[in-house]
């Protein structure tokens, strides 16, 4: 797999869809969320708006929710950039307190916000920095009435504030307006997520905080058996081990989303120690596939005793890999998941995407 940007990441992020299922979304009235037709991909932009008022305040939001098994990070420069295209506007000269930002949500055992202007009434940032809160302005701020392209690098936006190997869980957007005889408009679309569809595919990284354990971006199975880092690494410092004994563990990291591609392939180094011939047992990487809203399922067999039988199903197709079996080297798995996934059960169409 490599680097790039699929719509599941940020669902709906081209706002085509207006039926809110990817987007939560609140208002005080008059605020209001809906689709515009100027856009600049497809039809629709997202258009949160705040007609002009002579009293009150009005606000709306619009956010999605990562949950930590499909969460983001940002742990090396351009591991993980986020691009929009936005147009701002507001009443100029009615006052400052007339704004629209995107919040960014890290976490460790702690929350962390960063708040990235795109407008504001008197074009000041707003906010005075704390150690959780950071006040900062979009690529573009200031500018009224036009969109603008912005691509933000997570990493450097962490670093800058010290933010050290967290979890991004959650993005807002956000307009409020509390001048008088005053009105603001946001329209965003074409929000995007680029990065690796496994976060941290080199296990060079532990959480320390909870969120995972121990690897960022991967949960456990089940926790039964033993997994832990390995100074014995092919890439880097270290790997992931992950032995059992009358058990069955794993790490996995699921709600991707990855669509159909030629290109997809797997480029993974696995390394068996030691396997009984006794008994069941077997070591697999397992990738899980909707189709047409079916579970289909491909296991790359690395070894597995005469015990453990492979027989495919409707649903499971088994392949036991180059190198099955052999034990104390390094082996590169490299597959075409699609070629592999189409020759596996036959796709009429297009509709499967990896989970
Ligand atoms: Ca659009
Ligand atoms: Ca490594």
């Amino acid at each position: 797999m490599y680097n790039t940007t699929y719509s599941g990441w940020i669902e709906d992020g081209d706002f085509e869809t207006g039926t809110g299922d990817a987007w939560n979304w609140y208002n005080l009235s008059p605020a209001y969320v809906t689709q515009s037709t100027d856009s600049t991909l497809d039809t629709y932009s997202l258009n949160m708006s705040i007609p002009n008022m002579d009293n009150g305040s009005a606000y709306a939001r619009t956010y999605e929710i990562f949950p930590s098994a499909s969460a983001y990070h940002a742990l090396y420069p351009r591991m993980n950039i986020i691009e929009l295209d936005w147009k701002y506007n507001d009443t100029v000269g009615a006052g400052p307190s007339q704004y629209a930002y995107l919040r960014l949500q890290f976490t460790n055992a702690s929350t962390y916000t960063v708040l990235m202007y795109f407008g504001y009434g008197t074009d000041t940032i707003p906010g005075i920095n704390s150690t959780s809160t950071y006040y900062i302005s979009m690529p573009g701020f200031g500018s009224r009435d036009v969109w603008q392209h912005s691509e933000v690098d997570l990493y450097e936006i962490c670093n800058e504030f010290n933010f050290i190997n967290l979890t991004l869980r959650r993005i807002d957007l956000y307009i409020y307006q509390g001048m008088y005889d005053a009105g603001v408009e946001l329209l965003v679309d074409d929000f995007r997520m680029m990065t690796y569809p496994t976060s941290d595919p080199t296990f060079e990284y532990v959480d320390n905080w909870g969120n995972y354990d121990p690897f960022t971006g991967w949960l456990k199975y089940s926790g039964t058996g033993d997994i832990s880092q390995s100074t014995e690494s092919h890439g880097g410092h270290y790997s992931a081990n992950i032995t059992v004994e009358n058990a069955m563990d794993g790490l996995f990291r699921n709600g991707l989303y990855i669509d159909v591609d030629s290109a997809l392939g797997t480029d993974f180094w696995w390394y068996l120690d030691d396997i009984q011939s006794t008994g069941v047992a077997y070591a697999s990487i397992q990738m899980e596939f909707i189709l047409s809203g079916m579970n289909r399922y491909i296991h790359y067999v690395l070894g597995k005793s005469a015990a453990y039988t492979t027989t495919n199903d409707t649903s499971i197709k088994y392949i036991l890999v180059d190198g099955f079996n052999q034990t104390g080297t390094w082996t590169h798995l490299t597959r075409n998941i699609t070629a592999d996934f189409e020759i596996a059960f036959s796709p009429s169409t297009n509709d499967w995407y990896m989970y």
